[in-house]
């Protein structure tokens, strides 16, 4: 595996230790298909990591960050969901809760068209897929046409989107709605504790955490939590993983994952236009889904967007970075840029000891510096929000925040997330994908253009 680290290297000497530490921590958590979050906590492959870490696994080997993109597409369904995880068969059962043996996605989500050969979740992550696909391309765009690589995901990433501008817009309001904490991938956020009161949490006695096993209790989300996560999964399963008959019992739409998916949107304009498509029709939706993500979701006097509860049809009185992640649409109002670059520079997110973006409003009620997505900041956050400021002309702020990320990422040996009052690292350490994000800093260019 050395070869992946004799690339070119950039010239300051500490940036070649932080180069070789991130590819060190990718080599490592590679499974010869696709790669682990980490190999304690997490030990299969999630959705939305494998795009981040094909985004930085894309500056190592070209080639094997179409791999991890393509391994987790052989588990998307018939009606074009990416599932959140695609479990490995190698790994044993209690490695993880909920295994496959929670979720029987081959048997329970055969009729919503779970394929048969892979076993996996049947909830969803952010679309970042797209926009990884397609700097996954530009990396190397030769043998990317050569490999027939966008050839083979666009119609796959067009039914994604598809799915979930279809069968997910459970608002009728035109956004794609999660039906699950862990679908929008900020699992723990305070912005769900309002939507979850209306949930029967499932007996603690009904299943055993695997997460306790590896991460600390303080960290993770409290057992009611998993009691309400478990009911919800559960009743979706039971319905056969079908929107159409599901009665949600948690239903919500979620700044982060549209904004997204408008980006997403954009990248699949970018790719119809490469193989000779029309692109518009892409074009077209994403600017719909931005206007109607600024009619749904944002809130002017709060400066910055925020959940929508569809059980209740109101903004959820919560700020989080999920709200600040929107700075990536590039053709957000020009007033909009101006108030979200005002609240992330303001004490509710400029955390005192790190300059990443804290998950949640320091000043907030339930604000908790240690448990994760309740405070503490990650580093995939901090990545999307310097591109949204870059996008933006706001160059400054974003080199702030992409040096406040690399310095992190090293200090804390590339941790899942730091706690924002101490900068001290928390969650697991070798993370993927703040390793992935690490690397695509320290070589993107930062004029690379937006798709
Ligand atoms: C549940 C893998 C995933 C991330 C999520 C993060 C955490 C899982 C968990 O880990 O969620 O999907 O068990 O806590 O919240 O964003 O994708 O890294």
């Amino acid at each position: 595996m050395t070869f992946l680290l004799d690339r070119p290297a950039p010239t300051a000497t500490a940036s070649l230790t932080l180069r070789r530490g991130a590819a060190r921590v990718l080599i490592d958590n590679w499974t010869g298909t696709s790669t682990v979050p980490s190999r304690t906590l997490y030990p299969h492959q999630w959705s939305w990591d494998s795009a981040f870490i094909a985004i930085g696994l894309r500056h190592l080997s070209v080639r094997r960050a179409q791999q991890e993109l393509e391994s987790l597409l052989a588990g998307q369904w018939a009606d074009g969901r990416i599932p959140h995880i695609v479990f490995n068969p190698a790994v044993p059962h209690d490695a993880y809760f909920p295994s496959p043996d929670f979720w029987r996605s081959s048997l329970a989500g055969r009729a919503a068209g779970a394929p048969a050969s892979a076993e996996t979740s049947g909830i969803v992550q952010p679309p970042v897929h797209a926009l990884a696909a397609w700097l996954v391309h530009q990396a190397d765009p030769e043998q990317s046409r050569r490999r027939g690589f966008l050839t083979r995901l666009y119609p796959r990433l067009a039914a994604w989107h598809d799915y979930l501008l279809t069968r997910r817009d459970l608002g009728g309001g035109g956004l794609a709605a999660i039906v699950h904490p862990w679908e929008p991938g900020m699992d723990n956020s305070p912005c769900w504790d309002q939507a979850l009161q209306r949930v029967e949490p499932a007996a603690a006695g009904e299943f055993h955490r695997a997460d306790l096993d590896h991460g600390h209790p303080v960290d993770r989300p409290t057992d009611l939590d998993y009691g309400r996560y478990v009911r919800l999964a559960t009743d979706y399963r039971d319905a056969g993983y079908d929107d159409r008959v599901a009665r949600h019992g948690f239903a919500v739409e979620d700044p982060c994952f549209n904004a997204l998916l408008i980006v997403s949107e954009r990248a699949l304009a970018a790719m119809a236009q490469e193989l000779g498509k029309d692109p518009t029709p892409h074009t077209a939706r994403s600017e719909e889904l931005t206007r109607r993500l600024v009619t749904r979701l944002w809130d002017d006097e709060a400066g910055l967007f925020r959940v929508r509860d569809l059980h209740t049809d109101t903004l959820v009185d919560e700020r989080s970075v999920s709200g600040l992640v929107p700075l990536i649409v590039p053709h957000l109002p020009h007033d909009t840029v101006q108030r979200l670059h005002q609240t992330l520079d303001g004490p509710q997110f400029r955390a005192p000891a790190t300059a990443l973006v804290p998950s949640y409003d320091l000043t907030g009620h339930a604000f908790d510096a240690k448990r994760y997505w309740r405070g503490p900041a990650w580093f995939n956050t901090a990545w999307l929000i310097q591109r949204g400021l870059r996008a933006h002309g706001l160059h400054d702020n974003a080199e702030r925040l992409r040096n406040g990320f690399l310095e992190e990422a090293g200090r804390s040996d590339f941790a899942e997330y730091v706690d924002p009052c101490t900068g001290a690292a928390r969650g697991a350490r070798h993370f993927s994908w703040t390793a992935a994000l690490t690397l695509d800093l320290l070589r993107a260019h930062p004029k690379e253009p937006m798709p």
